[in-house]
């Protein structure tokens, strides 16, 4: 991937910038104008349309198309999203403000692989630590909204089909009337398993005599398969005020994850959630929002497919060499309320939650499948209070600012080898923000801020344990670091968004100082890894366009960079993106649409030679996609990665902890048909 590509993608986005001709309107001006002009700069979103017209198989992978967004994957599906270099607990991921998290130690189950994106209407995306309302997430938030049922009767049917017998297929049923309505969805995914660009399946990446490799009967078994059921019942009892409450159960059956030394067997997952909101109380008293929700996930994992499950060595006597059985579980309430005090909006908003996350691992081959508290029934409390205040100065200026502080205690109920049931810890951090948007002229945003963002140890961090009988090269040692400190982020963003009826055009850039940042790391003369707090620096850029052309022609592009540094070590941070970008052009005169996207990233040279992460070479691939969209019915065809082209994630190499030590390529070329029916 030549560096060239991208001077010429950034110059055809800019030259575009002054051509503006004039057109019908259609769903794409649409969401140009939303893009363009009711978007801050520092927000993005993404529509179910562009999700519908992806061959992604979840949200995460659905999200990779906005600028700064990337993610992780260890299988064929369970996206784990990546914002501007943030994973894990640096990002929250939320969807309707609920915080949900995966059971598993391997993050084979991310927050966004437990929803289905038929129950999401859209996805809203903060970058930096701008959102008051939620602890943590001090690289951003991800909040994905579900579908609320319209007037009368209402419903949609889509159904998916792809290479490797692959299946996407959902429905759901709405009625509403002015008193009450309701919702009801359902939703099945299959896949066989993928094949790379040397027509290889992603199962056949093991060399011969791998003890992770996958045994030949299960080589071609299916790489997937989840079932999800979802309800929403709502009341109106007065014209200001709604209550609504929403169940969803998810199943996701034998996942595989070539990545990683197991697969998964099952992955249980319920979401609860009740919330009461009432709006225009009094002139002063203008929203009050109060929300309860409890979800749960129960994970079991195990290498029965792999070849370490068979005997010899000996020591194997079950179906299995090793196996984790992990549940966690979050319960939480926030009371949120928003005055119009003085000149401007007051909001302010108390919130509790409480997350467990407990993991026990068995292995044949330390002390004979013996019970291990991997994490050891570790509970986490945290109690938050913010405020904020947005003041509109003029027709120009809106500053907004607020403050944040939060409690949390952490501990465990269980012992392992690191700690003794009962171990605790305690923090105590404030997040603040203060935000200046300047609108000097009609269609010309500016957005500065300047923020800190605070994000407390989870439960692995602190406690996980996974001791070997005797390390070595080859038996690592993997545990966590019970002294970690919070990271607090100190992040300055400056922002520039201008648009149009036509277009839009948004570029940002933000530096970010970590302090106590939690890294994985190798710890020195010994065969051990774990996590330290170290002091890492971030900055980096996106822009973004969106134009419409003479001829119904759209032409987008993205490109996105971040840079990130182990201050402390001198060296780069492990698994954080390269420069790369997207253009793509398109015709759509709102009854059809042919698309042409190229994908573009650069070698992934700046990394963590601490953790011996490898380089990754740049690549670029081609999807093509066409569609008709009449009297509600739509029809999709695409193929990606057109050429075929056999080529590696830039975040895949570290995995750690549980790494296997392989890289998985990526899909080969597939061709996907979706048809989707709406009333
Ligand atoms: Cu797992």
């Amino acid at each position: 991937m030549k560096t060239n590509t991208f001077y010429v993608l950034a110059a055809v986005l800019f030259l575009s910038l002054e051509y503006q001709p004039v057109h019908a309107e259609n769903q794409m001006l649409d969401e140009i104008t939303v893009r363009g002009q009711k978007e801050s700069p520092q927000e993005e979103s993404l529509s179910i349309r562009e999700v519908r017209e992806s061959p992604a198989r979840d949200m995460g992978e659905a999200l990779k198309q906005i600028e700064g967004i990337s993610c992780v994957h260890k299988g064929a599906i369970a996206n784990d999203i990546v914002l501007r270099g943030f994973q894990k607990d640096n990002i929250n991921v939320l969807v309707d403000g609920v915080r949900l998290h995966g059971a598993c130690p391997s993050r084979m189950d991310p927050p966004s692989f437990h929803y289905d994106f038929a129950e999401i209407e859209q996805v809203k995306v903060i970058k930096g630590p701008y959102d008051l309302s939620n602890p943590g997430g001090l690289g951003g938030m991800i909040d994905a909204q579900t579908k609320k049922p319209g007037k009368g009767l209402g419903g949609d049917v889509n159904l998916g089909f792809g290479d490797w017998n692959s299946i996407n297929a959902s429905a759901t049923a709405s009625y509403g009337t002015d008193n009450y309505d309701g919702l009801l969805g359902y939703a099945y995914k299959y896949s066989d398993v993928p094949k790379s660009g040397d027509g290889k399946r992603l199962t056949e990446i093991y060399p011969a005599t791998s003890p992770n490799r996958y045994k030949s009967d299960s080589i071609d078994s299916k790489a997937y398969e989840i079932n999800t059921g979802w309800g929403k019942f709502a009341i109106n009892p007065t014209t200001n005020s709604r209550s609504e409450i929403s169940y969803t159960y998810q199943d996701a059956d034998h996942v595989l994850y070539p990545y990683l030394k197991m697969d998964a067997d099952y992955d249980k997952t319920h979401r609860l959630n009740w919330t009461y909101r009432i709006q225009k109380i009094s002139p002063l008293l203008q929203d009050l929002k109060l929300q309860v929700y409890w979800d749960t996930v129960d994970h079991l994992m195990d290498d029965r497919s792999r070849a370490s499950s068979s005997p010899p060595p000996a020591a194997v006597t079950r179906f299995y060499s090793m196996q984790t059985d992990a549940k966690t579980q979050v319960y939480g309430a926030k009371l949120n309320v928003s005055l119009a005090t003085g000149p401007g909006t007051f909001k302010t908003g108390i919130d509790y939650y409480n997350r467990n996350w407990d993991a026990i691992n068995q292995r044949a081959g330390y002390f004979n499948y013996r019970d291990l508290a991997m994490i050891p029934d570790v509970s986490i409390d945290n109690l938050g209070m913010f405020g904020e205040y947005e003041l509109p100065m003029g027709s120009q200026l809106t500053l907004k600012g607020g403050l944040r502080g939060d409690l949390t205690w952490a501990e465990a109920n269980k012992s392992n080898t690191l700690v003794t049931a009962g171990a605790s810890r305690n923090f105590t951090n404030v997040s603040a923000n203060l935000q200046l948007t300047y609108t000097p002229v009609k269609g010309l945003d500016i957005f500065t801020g300047i923020a800190r963002g605070t994000r407390t140890p989870d439960q692995q961090e602190l406690y996980l344990d996974v001791p070997v009988i005797a390390t070595s090269a080859t038996s690592i040692y993997w545990h966590g670091n019970k002294n970690l400190k919070s990271t607090a982020n100190h992040q300055a963003d400056i922002g520039a968004k201008y648009s149009t009826d036509r277009f839009y055009v948004n570029t940002s850039i933000f530096y970010s100082d970590l302090q106590d940042y939690i890294n994985f790391y190798q710890i020195p003369s010994t065969f051990e890894k774990s996590y330290q707090n170290i002091h890492a620096t971030m900055w980096g850029a996106e822009l973004g366009s969106q134009i419409s052309l003479d001829y119904n022609m759209f032409l987008r592009g993205s490109l996105s960079y971040v840079e990130a540094r182990n201050e402390s070590a001198g060296r780069p941070l492990s698994e954080i993106p390269p420069l790369r970008g997207t253009v793509s052009l398109r015709y759509d005169n709102g009854t059809f649409f042919f698309e042409a996207l190229e994908n573009l990233a650069r070698e992934q040279d700046r990394v963590d030679s601490g953790l011996n992460e490898t380089t990754t070479a740049g690549w670029a691939t081609t999807d093509l996609k066409s569609g008709i969209n009449y009297l509600g019915v739509a029809l999709i065809i695409g193929i990606n990665n057109l050429f075929n082209k056999q080529y590696f994630n830039y975040l895949s190499y570290a995995r750690d902890p549980f790494q296997s030590g392989i890289k998985v390529p990526e899909n080969g070329r597939n061709v996907y048909l979706s048809l989707g029916y709406k009333f």
